[in-house]
């Protein structure tokens, strides 16, 4: 047994979830408290999680847990550069890319910060170039387009951002290809005059496969289109390794660096949100990094009951480890947060997907969850049956804002009467008294009646979290990504295990190299008999 799971705590936790998990939601509310007791006002957030399955003694040995892990020093470690990403000796810093305070983040004795303001003041110079016109392409015309070339982490925040922020969108337009296959980037191309059109090549290592693939085949495009002189005046890049980014044929000036300390799906904030900076215009990119800020000061400072991040990680690992959860859905009642589930769907399960503890040794306990989820009122006439009246217990996160950036009618309240009815509705259920009382008052007879009941019944005690946000802007949503980011944070350290690598991603991609040798080789049965199978089949199509 490991000693987390050998630890007074967390047997406390078990046998505390054997008492709770006989009381109902119903139950639990008879306390007229219970919503101040376990709901937090900062600022313009609001957390609500009275709607879970816990009561004051859930919490205390939750805190107890997460004292007992040492939170607090944790996350000084992570603020002071402590190389807390052990396996790939490197410190994690992404909070000081929007740290707006005056103090000094030393590496080596030399203060980071001063290098991250002249990569925002490159940043400021060249989105406002692009912006205003005076950045033109080949042929003298302004920038309309912009494609962001890069995937997983250099992909899914900056896109996710601009999205959810494109309501601020007063720039050219933003388009992001990812994916290898060539429908992907050929349909983006479909769309743009190459006189109009940057690329911004993001890639951190500027080697991933499909970054490199898709990049080469625009680079083809606009030579073709424009001549070859054209490149420097169409390509820029977001790359810690300058010399491969000078080999591609990017001149020196287009390109915008950031560190190793900033991990892929934390890069948003760094120069890889360059698009994000074209989008919306530097003010409102520093706004978001503003947002950041604000929460890692609430991250650093707040008390752990009155810690938001803190408070989710330990909702979280309530239901995974001592309910046997298996995912966690994210719920956003915003149109604009549409790509939000599957940006925090990479951040959490590759954060946090890990079976060796930082002692190396394989772990006795689950980790990370499943991630998933997709705006709610179209889940609502999709996925949400299960949610309600299946087999698993999904707790889930409800996003919802105050003020609606496009207030027509009552479009608004409609959308907001739904997010707080499905939490009441998945707290609390339909007991079978409630189910005939609307069965007869609507003139249902006898036998239709007694074979309804059982369908009509909802248990309810389906917990749910409300983070309920006065507008969605620039600033809130990098709060709320800050908040989901330091959530993860706080899980993994519980979890003792490194919440910063990735080596699960390593196999497949090397393996993929290796199959595409053999098939340029035609050499296609070294390899089992199932996957050289599939090989003669899809050579010989
Ligand atoms: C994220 C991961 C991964 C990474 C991509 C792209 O944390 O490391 O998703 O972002 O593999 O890598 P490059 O930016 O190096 O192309």
């Amino acid at each position: 047994m490991s000693n987390l799971t050998n630890s007074n705590t967390w047997n406390a936790l078990k046998n505390h979830q054997n008492q709770i998990r006989k009381f109902s939601l119903r139950d639990l509310f008879q306390d007229p408290n219970r919503f101040l007791d376990f709901s937090i006002e900062s600022d313009d957030f609001l957390i609500d999680y009275s709607k879970n399955i816990i009561n004051k003694q859930t919490m205390n040995l939750l805190f107890k847990l997460a004292n007992e892990s040492k939170i607090l020093d944790k996350i000084q470690d992570m603020f002071s550069a402590k190389k807390i990403n052990w396996t790939e000796k490197r410190s994690v810093l992404h909070t000081a890319l929007r740290d707006k305070s005056k103090t000094q983040t030393l590496i080596n004795n030399k203060d980071i910060k001063s290098d991250i303001r002249e990569s925002l003041n490159k940043i400021r110079i060249f989105s406002n170039k692009v912006r205003d016109g005076v950045w033109k392409g080949s042929t003298g015309k302004k920038i309309k387009d912009i494609v962001n070339i890069g995937i997983g982490g250099s992909d899914l925040g900056p896109k996710m951002v601009c999205e959810a922020l494109s309501y601020y969108n007063d720039g050219p337009s933003i388009h992001f290809v990812s994916n290898i296959d060539a429908s992907d980037i050929s349909e983006t191309l479909k769309k743009i005059n190459p006189e109009e059109t940057l690329f911004l090549i993001a890639s951190k290592t500027f080697t991933t496969q499909e970054t490199m693939t898709n990049a080469d085949t625009a680079k083809s495009w606009i030579k073709e289109a424009l001549g070859n002189s054209s490149v420097s005046k169409h390509f820029a890049a977001m790359s810690t390794n300058i010399p491969a980014v000078v080999k591609f044929g990017i001149n020196k000036s287009n390109i915008f660096t950031f560190w190793d300390y900033v991990g892929g799906r934390y890069s948003t904030w760094s120069s890889i949100g360059l698009s994000i900076a074209i989008s919306i215009g530097y003010e409102r990119f520093n706004q978001f990094l503003i947002g950041g800020y604000e929460m890692d000061c609430h991250f650093r400072e707040s008390d752990l009951d009155k810690n938001l991040p803190v408070i989710l990680a330990l909702i979280g690992i309530w239901y995974n480890n001592f309910f046997k959860t298996e995912t966690h859905a994210i719920l956003p009642y915003d149109h604009y947060l549409s790509k939000f589930s599957a940006h925090i769907q990479q951040l959490d399960m590759e954060s946090n997907g890990k079976n060796i503890d930082n002692n190396n040794s394989v772990i006795d306990y689950t980790t990370g969850p499943i991630i998933w989820g997709q705006p709610g009122t179209n889940g609502q006439h999709a996925f949400y049956q299960l949610i309600h009246q299946g087999t698993k217990l999904i707790p889930c996160d409800f996003i919802g804002f105050k003020k609606s950036l496009n207030p027509i009618g009552d479009h608004h309240d409609k959308l907001m009467a739904n997010f707080f009815a499905q939490t009441k509705a998945l707290a609390f259920g339909q007991t079978k008294q409630e189910v005939i009382k609307g069965l007869s008052s609507k003139d249902f007879k006898d036998p239709d009646i007694n074979q309804l009941i059982p369908h009509k019944i909802f248990t309810g005690n389906r917990p749910t979290n409300t983070i309920l946000i006065n507008k969605l802007t620039p600033k809130s949503l990098g709060k709320l990504l800050a908040l989901y980011e330091h959530k993860v944070f706080v899980q993994g350290i519980i979890w003792r295990i490194n919440s910063f690598d990735q080596w699960g991603v390593e196999l497949g991609k090397n393996l993929a190299k290796d199959i595409l040798n053999s098939m340029t080789k035609n050499d296609l049965s070294r390899n089992d008999s199932s996957t050289s199978g599939l090989l003669k089949r899809y050579k010989n199509y």
